[in-house]
Order: structure tokens, then C-alpha cells, then sequence
């Protein structure tokens, strides 16, 4: 089904597209003048905690009637379009536009991925584009696959990071009241959807013992949805194809499009951020498009942004290493 509201953008001049940069695989020069790593035990603690959890909760699995099974999947993609759909493509980087309703919606499910807020994740990774693999990209895949994963959550944040994010315009994350009213009640909402509810609901309803649901919906379901996003920073920002720009790190990576619902296309991306598709190829390993799609038709979304086909041609030609995908 072709996008009816799309918006083709075709507006802006290519060249402006095309900075001189250089290929920023290796070492980064700055690295020796960084200021020594403070860990953050508390987190490194709470971590552990949490995979040796996901281990456990991973020998439950075989105990689990087949309906939480599924609900468990339902759950990491209500979880997973929160992140996708909610705060990467809507609020991160304004791609489309969602109504009232699709707003509230979006912000429930982003509470169900316990990501920090939508406030807080948005403008990290709006800090993340304009200052990729640098000092001041919070996850920079240039100090490591371990330090872009998951490590930069376990230490204080370069100064860089903070600084240049403080300068960042996030004027209209601060004007939308579901934005607000999510970020003032974070805790509440991740209580409610990411633990109670991935819960109580298969224990009322097909009476599965609370303990499994528990830790099979609710904390085996987060963990795999962290990593599935985790996976987009670390290993699409090294492995992979680059369609379209040889110039930079990130990298189109089918796994991580599968895991992470369709945010894998990463070398596209990064190329083309202001696309609601995050690809050139639509609903193909994209579930997260295809819900937008679906929003649209119900009249939720709306102006979704999409690069034109002559646009992706030109810039293949131009900057794209010659393969596909
Ligand atoms: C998590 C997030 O996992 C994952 C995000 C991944 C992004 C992926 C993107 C890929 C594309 C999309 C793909 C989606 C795929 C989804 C697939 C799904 C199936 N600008 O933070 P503090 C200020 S979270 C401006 O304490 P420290 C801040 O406001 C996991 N300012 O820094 C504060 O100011 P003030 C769960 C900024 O002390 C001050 O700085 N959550 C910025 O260095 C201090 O802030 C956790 O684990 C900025 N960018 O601590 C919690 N940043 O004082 C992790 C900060 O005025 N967080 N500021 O209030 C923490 O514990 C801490 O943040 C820290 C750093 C230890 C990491
Ligand atoms: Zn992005
Ligand atoms: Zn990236």
C-alpha cells in the first residue's frame, strides 16, 4: 500500500548532502585526551542483577503455557514500536506527525521498553546524529563495540556530550504535553508497562503462575528488547553494507533489522535521517514502517517525510560503496 500523505523530499540541493568528511573507521585521535572513565557501580550492579535475572528467567521458559509465549512477543513489539515509531522516529527526528491519541499511545508503549524517557532517549540520540562516532555521541562506536552496546550506560557521560547537547534545540519536545506528562511520571508508567501489566495480564486471563509471566514477559522480554536496540549503536555501526555513504560507520545489517523491528538500515539512516521509513525498501524487514502506514490509514499519522527515488539513485552513485543493502 503506497503512502497517500507522503511527502516526497526532494527539496534539498544534493550537494548540500554531501559534507567532506573523511572515513571515520580506526582509532580516534582524540581518545588520549579523554577524561578518565568514572564507572557508575550502581548501574554496573543493577545490570547484573538484571541479565543474571534474564538467565534465569531463560530456564522458565520451557514451563510457559504457549499463549504467554506469544503475549511475551506482543509485548517486546509493543515495546519495540514504542522506541522505533515513538521516540526515534517521531520525537528524535520528527519524521512524521501523530495525533493526539497515537501520541499518548506511543508514549505508553515507550514506557514498556525502559529506555529513559522520551525526553531523555530523544535528545541522546538527536546529539547521537549531529556528532556521530565523536566525543559528543553519547554511544560512540569509535571507543568499542562494548562501550557503543551497553557500556556508556555504565559510565558518567563525556563532558562533550552534556555540552553539546545542552545546545541543541528541544523546544518542541518540551511543548508537547504527552512528552511532559511522561517524562513527570516515567516511573509510574514503566511500573505499569513494563512490569505490572506483562504480568497480571496472562496470570488473569489464560492463568499463567505470576512468577513466569513475570520473569518471562516482563524481565526476559526487556532484556532482549535492550539488547535488540543496543545492537543498532554497536554492531550497525560497524558491520554491514554501505549503499549509500562509505563515508561514515553506520551500516545496513539485516539481523539487526529483524531483532530491532526494522532499524537496521542504519547506513540509509544516518544518509537519510529526516525518512519515516528509515529505508529504501518499505515494509521489507520493517514492521515498525508498516505500523506507521497503518496509523496513517486510520488518520493517526500523517506527513510522513520519504526521500525520493531519484534522491537515493543520485547519492548511491555519488558516495554509495556499490553494493546492496
Ligand atoms: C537505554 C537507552 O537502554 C538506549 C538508547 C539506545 C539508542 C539507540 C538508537 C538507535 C536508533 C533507534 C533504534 C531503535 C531500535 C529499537 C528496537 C526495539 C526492539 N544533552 O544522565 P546524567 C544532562 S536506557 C543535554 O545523570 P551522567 C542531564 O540533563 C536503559 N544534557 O549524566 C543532567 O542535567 P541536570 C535504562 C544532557 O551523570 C546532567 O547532564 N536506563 C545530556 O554522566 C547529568 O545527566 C539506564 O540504564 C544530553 N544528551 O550519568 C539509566 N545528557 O544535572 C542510564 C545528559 O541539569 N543512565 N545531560 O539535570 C544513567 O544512569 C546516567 O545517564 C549515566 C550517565 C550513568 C549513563
Ligand atoms: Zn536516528
Ligand atoms: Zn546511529
Amino acid at each position: 500500500m503506497p503512502p497517500r500523505n507522503i511527502i516526497i523530499d526532494s527539496s534539498s540541493g544534493k550537494d548540500e548532502l554531501l559534507p567532506e568528511v573523511e572515513p571515520v573507521i580506526g582509532p580516534e585521535p582524540a581518545a588520549e585526551k579523554r577524561p578518565p572513565m568514572v564507572i557508575v557501580w550502581r548501574n554496573v550492579v543493577v545490570f547484573i542483577i538484571l541479565h543474571l535475572a534474564a538467565l534465569y528467567s531463560l530456564t522458565l521458559v520451557p514451563s510457559i503455557k504457549l499463549y504467554t509465549a506469544i503475549w511475551s512477543i506482543l509485548v517486546y513489539i509493543f515495546g519495540g514500536l514504542g522506541i522505533t515509531a515513538g521516540c526515534h522516529r517521531l520525537w528524535a527526528h520528527r519524521t512524521y506527525k501523530a495525533r493526539l491519541p497515537l501520541r499518548i499511545l506511543l508514549a505508553c508503549m515507550q514506557s514498556a521498553a525502559l529506555q529513559n524517557d522520551v525526553f531523555e532517549w530523544s535528545r541522546d540520540h538527536r546529539v547521537h546524529h549531529k556528532y556521530s562516532e565523536t566525543e559528543a555521541d553519547p554511544h560512540n562506536a569509535r571507543r568499542g563495540f562494548f562501550f557503543a552496546h551497553m557500556g556508556w550506560l555504565l559510565v558518567r557521560k563525556h563532558p562533550e556530550v552534556i555540552a553539546k547537547g545542552r545546545q541543541l534545540d528541544v523546544s518542541d519536545m518540551k511543548s508537547d504535553p504527552v512528552v511532559m506528562f511522561q517524562r513527570k511520571y516515567y516511573k509510574t508508567s514503566v511500573f505499569l508497562f513494563c512490569f505490572f501489566l506483562p504480568s497480571v495480564i496472562p496470570n488473569y486471563f489464560w492463568g499463567e503462575s505470576l512468577w513466569n509471566a513475570f520473569y518471562v514477559s516482563g524481565v526476559l522480554r526487556y532484556v532482549l528488547c535492550l539488547h535488540a536496540t543496543w545492537l543498532v549503536n554497536s554492531a550497525a555501526h560497524m558491520w554491514g553494507n554501505k549503499p549509500y555513504d562509505y563515508r561514515i560507520n553506520p551500516a545496513e545489517n539485516r539481523f539487526v533489522s529483524v531483532c530491532a523491528i526494522g532499524e537496521g538500515f542504519h547506513n540509509y539512516h544516518h544518509t537519510f535521517p529526516q525518512d519515516y521509513s528509515t529505508s529504501e525498501f518499505g515494509w521489507k524487514i520493517n514492521f515498525t514502517t508498516f505500523f506507521i502506514d497503518f496509523m496513517a490509514l486510520l488518520g493517526l499519522a500523517y506527513d510522513r517525510k520519504k526521500v525520493s527515488v531519484e534522491m537515493v539513485l543520485q547519492r548511491k552513485q555519488k558516495t554509495g560503496d556499490g553494493t546492496q543493502m
